[in-house]
């Protein structure tokens, strides 16, 4: 039986499971979630993931939410590089996973419910919060603008599902603006992941047709 992936294409958490699915050659079923129709909260989805998130996998018996669990999920199952070739290696890139979520992401998609779901909602941003997103966003971005400096990839010399976390809030940049312009080598890091990894041009084109088509559907110019 396929593998199960619920979620919307232009979601950019859906994007990392995607993206990674592809990258390890495991073929998943797409199940359609229509985030615009609230169709997370329905009370079918919401046995799947109470919290109303996407994505969710469903692969037989185990049922998982949260993107960064279902990646590793889905490359231990195969033994995929994309979560290390040493024990050394894969704390590295948990560290930087449990870091994107608690320190990067989570300011991006604060940025994302302001600037653009909001806008769905017939509400104003709050200035405060995009600033103070902005603040933390241009801290973090700092640190790993030093760091890909000397690295082409999060960790080690090849992709790994730390890149792919990391990477995830580049899905809405072009919406949403957070200022990661600033950080010539976080862009050219991102560039190189769009160049030279094609899952990950494929689903940034998924993502951009699906919003910008809501946008232009709802009326809505950024
Ligand atoms: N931390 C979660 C984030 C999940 C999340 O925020 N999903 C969004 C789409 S990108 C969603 O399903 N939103 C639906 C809603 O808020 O109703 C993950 O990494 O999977």
């Amino acid at each position: 039986m396929a593998i199960k992936v619920y979620g919307d294409p232009g979601s950019g958490s859906r994007r990392r499971v995607t993206s990674a699915a592809a990258i390890m050659g495991i073929e998943i079923e797409r199940v359609n979630i229509d985030l615009f129709k609230g169709e997370s909260h329905t009370p079918e989805f919401l046995k799947l993931n109470p919290h109303g998130l996407t994505p969710v996998m469903v692969d037989g018996d185990v049922v998982l939410y949260e993107a960064s669990a279902i990646n590793i999920y889905l490359a231990e199952k195969v033994g995929s590089d994309l979560l290390s070739t040493s024990p050394a290696e894969r704390y590295q890139i948990l560290q930087w996973m449990f870091w994107s979520g608690e320190q990067w992401r989570i300011f991006a998609t604060l940025t994302f419910d302001e600037r653009i779901a909001k806008r769905f909602m017939g509400q104003p941003e709050d200035n405060s919060i995009v600033q103070l997103a902005a603040d933390k966003i241009r801290a973090a971005a700092a640190v790993l603008d030093a760091h890909l400096a000397e690295h082409r990839f999060i960790v080690g010399d090849h992709l790994t599902l730390a890149d792919i976390d990391i990477a995830a809030p580049f899905s809405q940049n072009a919406r949403t603006k957070v200022p990661f312009s600033e950080f010539p080598n976080l862009v050219a890091w991102q560039q190189r992941l769009l160049d030279t990894v094609p899952a990950w041009a494929e689903t940034k084109q998924e993502v951009d047709d699906r919003i910008d088509s809501a946008l232009a559907g709802a009326g809505i110019m950024l």
